[in-house]
């Protein structure tokens, strides 16, 4: 058998040791999926509405299980506290009972300030103390729901900005954001995390309140120690470097975790990996760098995608096989060989080591990890052939039309 060093881009060890590395990777890899991500949705142009789609909570956490089934890597879902939670904390009992009943872990919490009529003009930006203060209220409660299910992260993001220049003062918006998220931070528990999301357009178009990941690290240090940034791959702008953003946010210690998706123009909920999946791997490749120092927090893998053409759950499964090729390739680029070749700048060896890594074909590695762990060797065939999107189809059909038909 042809060794690492022989295919001359990843490793020079030998296959048994390659394939026992690339277990460990694969056994410690775990990414979340999104509770929204089996709903029905669409775009403002409107809803190709799927027979499958999940209409309740308990239908989400169903296909989150059969996701985990297949792949072995999704044990937690996120819940976004309207969608899920309407009631609030009233609504835990209902939730834990669905973990235990489907052995799937309720994940980050997302409140929700983008959906009422209050925020017309902002959530935690509102120019109105009254609504800034609702605003924070809901941020409470989605701590206090966190705490009571166990779930570490906090996930925020705000759709706050303003559409037209003059018509907001930027500068009093930050103020009040800083003072919202010590607030928020004062009340999280000593194992919860608040992870702040920047996006710089959309649904504002003049500015956004958390435009990048510069203003989004300014408010995690704000609001204290237990908070850090989400970096949502589709909320740059387009040839931003994304893999130099993680770099920044590992050095600074501010990397908090991920929301996985890929992009052609804007935030475009494409499949990761469907468009630039070398873009993955470089993020990953910095991930395992500093991994390989010592890496003193955790990074959650989050993927937030919402298919409307797709099946939502053939998607998602397609999505978790991908995260973990890709999470695998850069896991075997040899770092100490690849650290000599950038100190010597030897250029041309630096690169076809780095890309000789992403073009290796990591399946044969994560199908024989598939195969060793009891999982079915190809999830997406075996999500084909157990019938389980066609049961739910027939099942949920007129339900699932009913529901979506107001936009
Ligand atoms: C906003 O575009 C976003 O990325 C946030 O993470 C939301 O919580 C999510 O999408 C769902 O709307
Ligand atoms: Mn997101």
């Amino acid at each position: 058998m042809e060794t690492g060093q022989a295919r001359g881009n990843t490793m020079t060890l030998s296959d048994s040791a390659i394939r026992e590395l690339a277990f460990k990777m694969l056994d410690s890899f775990r990414i979340e999926i999104p509770s929204w991500g089996f709903a029905n949705t669409g775009t403002r142009f409107g809803k190709f509405v799927q027979a499958a789609a999940a209409t309740t909570i308990e239908e989400k956490f169903a296909d989150a299980a059969e996701v985990n089934r297949l792949t072995g890597a999704t044990p937690t879902m996120a819940l976004h506290v309207l969608w899920d939670l309407p009631n609030g904390l009233k609504d835990v009992p209902e939730v834990r009972a669905l973990e235990r009943r489907f052995g799937i872990r309720s994940g980050s919490i997302n409140p929700n300030l983008f959906q009422d009529q209050e925020y017309k003009y902002g959530s935690l930006c509102n120019p109105s103390a009254e609504i800034r203060e609702r605003a924070l209220q809901h941020l409470f409660d989605s701590i206090e729901i966190g705490k009571a299910l166990d779930s570490r992260d906090i996930s925020l993001w705000m759709a706050d900005g303003s559409n037209y220049p003059g018509t907001q003062s930027i500068r009093k918006r930050i103020g009040w954001l800083e003072d919202a998220l010590r607030a928020a931070h004062d009340r999280l528990g000593p194992d919860q995390r608040l992870l702040v999301e920047y996006k710089p357009f959309e649904p504002a178009f003049y500015h956004t309140d958390i435009a990048d990941w510069g203003m989004s690290s300014h408010f995690a240090r704000q609001a204290g120690p237990q908070a850090f940034v989400l970096v949502d791959t589709g909320h740059h702008y387009s040839a931003q470097n994304i893999e130099q953003i993680v770099a920044w946010l590992l050095h600074t210690g501010l990397l908090g975790g991920f929301h996985f998706n890929d992009r052609r123009y804007a935030d475009d909920d494409l499949t990761l990996g469907s468009i630039d999946p070398y873009q993955i791997f470089r993020i990953f490749h910095e991930i395992h760098c500093a991994q390989s120092e010592g890496l003193p927090h955790a990074v959650a893998y989050m993927i937030d995608q919402s298919h409307n053409l797709k099946g939502k759950i053939e998607a998602m499964v397609q999505t978790v096989v991908t995260a973990q090729e890709l999470y695998l390739k850069a896991a075997l680029v040899d770092r100490e060989r690849l650290a000599g070749l950038q100190q010597a700048c030897d250029l041309v060896a630096a690169e076809e080591l780095f890309r000789g890594a992403f073009w290796r074909d990591a399946r044969p590695l994560t199908r024989a990890w598939r195969e060793a762990r009891g999982l079915p060797a190809d999830p997406l065939e075996a999500l084909r052939a157990g019938g389980y999107v066609e049961r739910i189809a027939r099942e949920r059909g007129s339900r699932s039309a009913a529901v979506s038909s107001y936009a």
